[in-house]
């Protein structure tokens, strides 16, 4: 169909148990529309709700109250396999397993081909670096991805994706220093990656939280502002406290 990744979240509300007990809203009252292709920016301090929003929309965990569609599907009628990979993840702690940088990067697609694979890395930018290395695309990597730098292993994250074709990204953005020549080719890689894809982005940078087509305020659990940065600053609220510091 024509829609695809569009992402509808409607007075959803969640907490999180300990010990059988819950522990007070995580996140309340959110609800918003991300449309097919649009990049959605999730802002707000530490412990707001950014992460559990997103494991909310891959069902790591489940709305105590409120609903979630994907392409006007609830998503609780969607098999998690099925959900999943619709969706790709690249995230801070990108997850790399023990095995061939070839197999790492398939992961995304297990049925690509060689060619499919190299395609993919050369897209994010991954490939340079890949076959300056001794073993190149047979190069094994250590279970925590051992052997290559924290730009790199984000590198195969993106390759992986674009291999994985989702219509729905996850981003965590780095918050530690990668350097420039690293940094500007994780930035290629992702623009490729995110055109015509719903993004989702846990957005440290300025730069991307002011190209996002929606910017999601999250604190203490709630969704206090959404809308464009200059929507945003417009409003004179938390956002715009945010921006000037
Ligand atoms: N929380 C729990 N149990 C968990 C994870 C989080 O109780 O397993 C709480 C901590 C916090 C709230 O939920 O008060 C939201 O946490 P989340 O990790 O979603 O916040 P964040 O916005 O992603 O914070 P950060 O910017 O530090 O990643
Ligand atoms: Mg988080």
């Amino acid at each position: 169909s024509s829609v695809r990744g569009e992402v509808v979240f409607s007075d959803v509300y969640f907490s999180y148990e300990e010990n059988g007990n819950e522990v007070g809203d995580t996140l309340e009252e959110i609800s918003f529309t991300a449309n097919p292709g649009e990049t959605i920016a999730l802002v707000g301090p530490t412990g707001a709700g950014k992460t559990t929003l997103i494991q909310l929309l891959s069902r790591f965990y489940e709305p105590s109250r409120g609903t979630i569609t994907v392409d006007g599907r609830d998503i609780r009628t969607i098999r998690r396999d099925s959900l999943r990979s619709q969706m790709a993840f690249v995230l801070q702690e990108s997850f790399l397993f023990q095995g061939t940088i070839r197999d790492n990067i398939r992961f995304g697609r297990l049925d690509a081909t060689d060619a499919e694979v190299e395609e993919a890395a050369k897209l994010a930018n991954a490939h340079s670096f890949i076959v300056r290395m001794p073993g190149g695309y047979d190069k094994v990597l250590g279970a925590d991805g051992g052997g290559i730098s924290q730009g790199q292993r984000q590198l195969l994250a993106i390759a992986r994706a674009i291999l994985a074709d989702p219509s729905i990204l996850v981003l965590d953005e780095a918050t530690s220093s990668i350097d420039t020549v690293t940094e500007i080719k994780i930035q290629e890689g992702l623009q490729w990656l995110m055109q015509g894809r719903t993004s989702f982005v846990i957005a440290h940078r300025l730069n991307t939280i002011r190209q996002a087509d929606k910017i999601l305020v999250l604190k203490e659990g709630r969704l206090i502002e959404q809308g464009s940065h200059e929507e945003l600053l417009r409003r004179h609220g938390f956002y715009h406290s945010l921006y000037h510091g």
